[in-house]
């Protein structure tokens, strides 16, 4: 027994970490659909030892779906999660599509799983620098109040799909042999100029809007305010790109509410935080690294240091695998939170 079960974007980078996930953890799987835009349509992926052929997704495609989950782009979002929500499904959407919708949830379960009961069909899953500091800073935040962030990313190519991967390491293999470099996809695919990602550090994540803030340092902001229901919260971010194939890195810096706070009381409790583990001891050379990260659900905390100059402020160095915690995992713990909550299968 179990849920009739749809991921859409089987073949990206997140939706095969969705298929592992599914697995790994025992999610109660009575069938899987593998779906995908029309370009990927007939592809094989693998589901528990079987070989499944991925399909074009369309409307009729969720017919006695129960939960789909969304990771083929904003706009393919757009256009099925309402046709999956007609049929009775709820959508687990990965992309910024629904985030900033009032009736759509915004869920990272260590955070704010009870936002689930408002659903109304379709539940968004953050942006992955988003959930690794969410997940970080709840605890802080739920303990000692927190009047603002201050965030810097050092974020893996992968975030930005398979085929950017693929380019950085074309192009480290032509910078090693003297060879041009001919960029065609970071910063953005969709943007007028490309860049060189590999040897370089490129402070471009995502459009620019006209305020001068890319779409993802936006996300970072918006996003959190939402996910921690405090749109008084000072958030400011800066999201730059670095040749690192899988998990994002995040400098954060926070001022708490409350005067009198030491590191220790913050590292103990870090320490029994819910998907954190704390890897914090500098004698040692002990701290969170993107290699150590990758592969792994936790989101790592360490270098956690007062601020010289500020009682109330907090450096922290905060690193997650962005395809897992930050993207596939958190989906599939959403999914284990609804069926928890009895949401799921009505
Ligand atoms: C990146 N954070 O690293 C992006 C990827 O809104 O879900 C995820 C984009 C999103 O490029």
């Amino acid at each position: 027994a179990g849920y009739r079960v749809a991921v859409l974007g089987a073949t990206g980078a997140v939706g095969q970490q969705m298929l592992k996930t599914l697995e790994r953890l025992e999610f109660p799987v009575e069938s899987l659909l593998p779906l995908s835009s029309k370009r990927s349509a007939g592809k094989k992926v693998m589901f528990k030892g079987e070989e499944l052929t991925v399909q074009e997704a369309t409307p009729d495609s969720f017919e006695g779906i129960e939960l789909a989950l969304f990771s083929a782009g904003g706009s393919v979002s757009k256009a099925m999660a309402p046709e999956a929500v007609k049929r009775g499904a709820i959508v687990v959407d990965n992309t910024s599509a629904f985030r900033m919708d009032k009736d759509v949830p915004l869920v990272v379960p260590e955070v704010n799983e009870g936002d689930l009961h408002d659903h109304q069909g379709i539940i968004a899953n953050p942006n992955c620098s988003t959930i690794q500091m969410v997940v970080a800073l709840e605890p802080i935040r739920k303990a000692y109040g927190l009047n603002k962030i201050v965030v810097s990313t050092y974020q893996a190519v992968s975030g930005a799909g398979a085929e950017a991967v693929d380019e950085m390491y074309q192009q480290s293999g032509q910078v090693l042999n003297n060879e041009e470099v001919k960029p065609e996809i970071l910063p953005v695919g969709g943007d007028k100029k490309h860049y060189q990602i590999a040897y370089n550090a490129v402070p471009q994540i995502d459009l620019f809007q006209e305020n001068g803030y890319t779409f993802e340092e936006m996300k970072m902001i918006n996003e959190t305010k939402k996910i921690m229901h405090d749109d008084e919260l000072h958030v400011a971010a800066t999201c730059v790109r670095l040749p690192v194939e899988t998990g994002h890195s995040e400098s954060v810096y926070i001022e708490v509410e409350q005067e009198g706070v030491s590191v220790s009381e913050l590292k103990e409790l870090l320490q029994g935080a819910p998907g954190v583990t704390l890897q914090d001891d500098p004698q040692e050379q002990v701290y969170p690294m993107a290699v150590d990260a990758a592969g792994k659900d936790d989101v790592f905390v360490g270098r956690i240091r007062h601020d010289l100059d500020n009682t109330k402020g907090f450096h922290l160095w905060v690193v997650a695998d962005n395809l897992l915690k930050g993207a596939a995992l958190n989906s599939v713990q959403i999914a284990f939170s609804l069926e928890k909550l009895g949401l799921l299968g009505k």
